[in-house]
Order: C-alpha cells, then sequence, then structure tokens
C-alpha cells in the first residue's frame, strides 16, 4: 500500500491525539504543532517531532498558513492532517499544500469551495433530483427578488447567507411585514462576519431532526457510505450529544438517506471523507442542507458501528488507494452514543477554562474517551472548550444509555466546570430516553426559548 513517510497535524487537542492515533498505527512519523503556550499539551508529546508556529492568538499560530506551510517544510512532511476547524475548509490552505508538493488529507480545494457556497451547492443538489427545501433557486441576488421568493414559498421562512454554515447568521421571518428589516440584517450581519452578504431563501420547517450522513471516496469517483448519524441534541448550533444510527431510522431509511448522500458526494466529484448533513422533518421527509469538508467532532460514533477506522481510511485514500470497502459489506453492529464535554458552566454554557486539579477517566467494555486531557493540565482559554469526547457502544440503545450514565458517573474532572452534569440530566430525561426529541430538546428540556 502506498503510503505517506511523515504527516504534520495542522491542529490541536483531540483531534491532533486521534489523527497521531491513525498514524501510528499505519507505522507514518507525526510532527505536532503547537502555540507558545501548549508545549505541555498531549499532542505534543505524543508526536514523533514537535514544533512551534506562533503565539497563543489562534490567527498567529493555527490559523496561520505560512506558518504551517513552513512547519511541513522544515520537518520534510509529506502530508499535512488539518483536523477539523482551523484550516480544515480553507481552500487556501488546501490549495497552499498542493502547490507546495504537499498532500492535503482530505478533499480537493474545489469540494471545499462548493461546501463553503451554500446557495450554490443547493442548487447543483436540485439540479440531480437530490430533494431540497422548497426556496431559492441559488443565491437571491436582489431584494425584490428576495421579497418574491419569499411570498412564493410562504411564510415562515429562514434566511441564509451562502457562505454561512453551522447556523451562523441564519434569521427566520414569521411575519411579513418583517421581511425586508430582517432580510437586511441578515444582510448585514453575513458581510460583518463571513465577507460576503450573498443570501439564500428556504421555506423554515419547524420541529426537525438533524442527521448526517458519513460518506468516503476514492479519487476513482467509487463512493460509500458509513450509515447517519442523529445529531438533533444542540444548543445555540453546537452539537451536545450524537448518536448512531438514529431512534428514526432502520434499514429502509438508512438505504434512502444513504443513497441520497452518495449521489450529492458523486454530484459534485467528491474526495476523501465527508459527511452530507440533511434535515428531516415530522413525516420524515428527507432535505439536504449541507455538506461538510472535513473529518467531524462525531466521527467515533460512526467508527463504533461500522468498526471502520474512519481517520485511517482518510489517510490511506489521500495517500491515492482505492476504496476496500464495498456498500453491501458495510453494516452497523449495536448502537453508540457520543456526549461532547465541554469546560463550560453545564447551566449557562459559558467557558470555564483553568488547571484541571482531577482528571480520572471511565473504562470498561465497550466505553471509549477521545481527549487530551490530564491532571494538572491547565486548559487554555483561547481556543475550543472542547476537552474529551465520551463515546460508548451497545448492543442496543438501551444498552448504550446505561453504559453512558455509568461512565458519566465514573468521569472525574475536578479544578473547573464541565457540562457532565448536563449530560447526567439529559440521559435521565424520558423524552430522549424514548428517542423522541428534534432541534427544539433542549429549549423544551429548560421550558423556554433559546434562540
Ligand atoms: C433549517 C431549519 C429549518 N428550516 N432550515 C441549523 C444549522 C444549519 N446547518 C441548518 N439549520 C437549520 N436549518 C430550514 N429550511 C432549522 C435549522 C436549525 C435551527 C434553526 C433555528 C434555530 C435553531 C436551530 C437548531 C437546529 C437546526
Amino acid at each position: 500500500m502506498k503510503l505517506f513517510k511523515k504527516v504534520l497535524i495542522a491542529n490541536r487537542g483531540e483531534i491532533a491525539l486521534r489523527v497521531i492515533r491513525a498514524c501510528k498505527e499505519l507505522d507514518i512519523k507525526t510532527i505536532a504543532v503547537f502555540s507558545d503556550i501548549e508545549k505541555d499539551s498531549l499532542h505534543v508529546r505524543f508526536a514523533d517531532e514537535a514544533i512551534c508556529i506562533g503565539p497563543a492568538n489562534a490567527a498567529q499560530s493555527y490559523l496561520n498558513i505560512p506558518a504551517v506551510i513552513s512547519a511541513a517544510e522544515i520537518t520534510d512532511a509529506d502530508a499535512i492532517h488539518p483536523g477539523y476547524g482551523f484550516l480544515a475548509e480553507n481552500h487556501h490552505f488546501a490549495e497552499a499544500c498542493i502547490t507546495s508538493g504537499i498532500t492535503f488529507i482530505g478533499p480537493t480545494p474545489e469540494n471545499i469551495r462548493l461546501g463553503g457556497d451554500k446557495a450554490k451547492a443547493r442548487q447543483i443538489m436540485k439540479r440531480r433530483g437530490i430533494p431540497i427545501v422548497p426556496g431559492s433557486d441559488g443565491p437571491v441576488l436582489d431584494e425584490d427578488t428576495a421579497i418574491k421568493t419569499a411570498k412564493k414559498i410562504g411564510l415562515p421562512v429562514i434566511i441564509k447567507a451562502s457562505a454561512g454554515g453551522g447556523g451562523k447568521g441564519m434569521r427566520i421571518v414569521e411575519d411579513e411585514k418583517d421581511f425586508i428589516n430582517t432580510y437586511r440584517i441578515a444582510q448585514r450581519e453575513a458581510l460583518a462576519s463571513f465577507g460576503n452578504s450573498e443570501l439564500y431563501i428556504e421555506k423554515y420547517i419547524p420541529e426537525i431532526r438533524h442527521i448526517e450522513v458519513q460518506i468516503i471516496a476514492d479519487n476513482k469517483g467509487n463512493v460509500v457510505h458509513l450509515g447517519e448519524r442523529d445529531c438533533s441534541i444542540q444548543r445555540r448550533h453546537q452539537k451536545l450529544i450524537e448518536e448512531s444510527p438514529s431512534p428514526i431510522s432502520n434499514d429502509r431509511f438508512r438505504k434512502k438517506i444513504g443513497e441520497l448522500a452518495v449521489k450529492a458526494a458523486k454530484a459534485m466529484k467528491y474526495r476523501n471523507v465527508g459527511t452530507i448533513e440533511f434535515i428531516v422533518d415530522k413525516e420524515g421527509n428527507i432535505y439536504f442542507m449541507e455538506i461538510n469538508t472535513r473529518i467531524q467532532v462525531e466521527h467515533p460514533v460512526t467508527e463504533m458501528v461500522t468498526g471502520i477506522d474512519i481517520v485511517k481510511e482518510q489517510i490511506k485514500l489521500a495517500a491515492g488507494n482505492p476504496l476496500i470497502y464495498k456498500q453491501a459489506k458495510i453494516k452497523l453492529n449495536g448502537h453508540s452514543i457520543e456526549c461532547r464535554i465541554n469546560a463550560e458552566d453545564p447551566e449557562r454554557f459559558i467557558p470555564s477554562p483553568g488547571r484541571i486539579t482531577s482528571f480520572i477517566t471511565p473504562g470498561g467494555p465497550g466505553v471509549r474517551v477521545d481527549s487530551v486531557g490530564y491532571t494538572n493540565w491547565l486548559v487554555p482559554p483561547y481556543y475550543d472548550s472542547l476537552i474529551a469526547k465520551l463515546i460508548v457502544h451497545g448492543r442496543d440503545r438501551d444498552e448504550a444509555i446505561l453504559k453512558m450514565k455509568m461512565a458519566l458517573n465514573e468521569f472525574i474532572i475536578e479544578g473547573i466546570r464541565t457540562t457532565i452534569p448536563f449530560h447526567k440530566k439529559v440521559f435521565d430525561n424520558k423524552d430522549f430516553v424514548n428517542g423522541d426529541f428534534n432541534t427544539g430538546f433542549l429549549d423544551k428540556l429548560n421550558g423556554k426559548q433559546e434562540d
């Protein structure tokens, strides 16, 4: 098998360690990069080499393209893994890697660009017969067209930024008299947040489930899907709990949504690992939403039920190896759930960085912890507050829930506040246990409107 000799991991935290582990299993040397304040981080300790790329401020280190490329050149890396966040979905960065003769472990720059252009992606999928929510055909380019489109599809509508995603810059309009004002606010917000004011409009669908499909593709255009993940438990567009399979899924549903995902990937000549995001309404109708062109935080639940190491596959595919899986051979076994454990106040979700005075991880069959936490680690205030992912695998959903409850009780993190108490509350909730939830679950749990 063709493989890299040395991979530089252009990331930090648990995902950097996750990639290091995949490289070690493939007998590939690893290079960590770190900012001034992270020399004591575990990704630095466990990599074969480590190189400081700048100050704590991510804009000058983990987001600094020349610094990352130089680090790869100095250390003679033949590939870069971007992880998620930071430079993972920056098509200029993917291009810069290629120009420097370094393989970018991920999709093509063109794939990344389309993933970042939500209005265009919608248009392409529509033309291929993939169901999308009724709305504008691509972007809306002026106010007259916007008003006409909103009237045609009927209120409520949701206005979204073409360059947005992950829920940022979205606005719901319930009342026609508010439309133009909200449209202008959305436009200004999109320009300020993304440097691009382009918008598109969709019918607003209430009480949805957010269901996404993991796909893997080789450089010849072969694509398979690895089943779905249900990511409906979220707060302000931050996912908190993910699972596979979805509680509303069955073989027929999976075949349908899986085939749509593969069709979407083929429509855009997708390469490497990615996720096709859908929303599913109360009636079970499936609509294409977005393409995520990176390895995602929640990938472990898919690994647990398929037995496929997605990060190892990602590296092998990027090295030019063909897919070794046939769709018919991929079976979901049991049920997996992930809780994201953040260094945050569990009630208000405000960051709680600081020194961890005690860190004891849970264990036992079917319990996995992806984390860079340890006793005495100083959780920095500069980056994402995710400090651990707790993943369980059970024969069925009930067993997975029992294991998660046990594991949450065994997980001791002292010195900082974490979202563990929040998760304990969710796993005691009847609706969650019954699989009866949608993206409005947390509002219901708290008895209030959050967004
Ligand atoms: C929607 C929607 C309802 N209708 N689109 C949020 C993340 C992004 N990837 C897609 N999102 C949504 N798109 C249509 N046509 C509902 C969401 C959504 C949401 C919207 C408002 C407030 C909270 C939300 C939580 C999850 C999903």
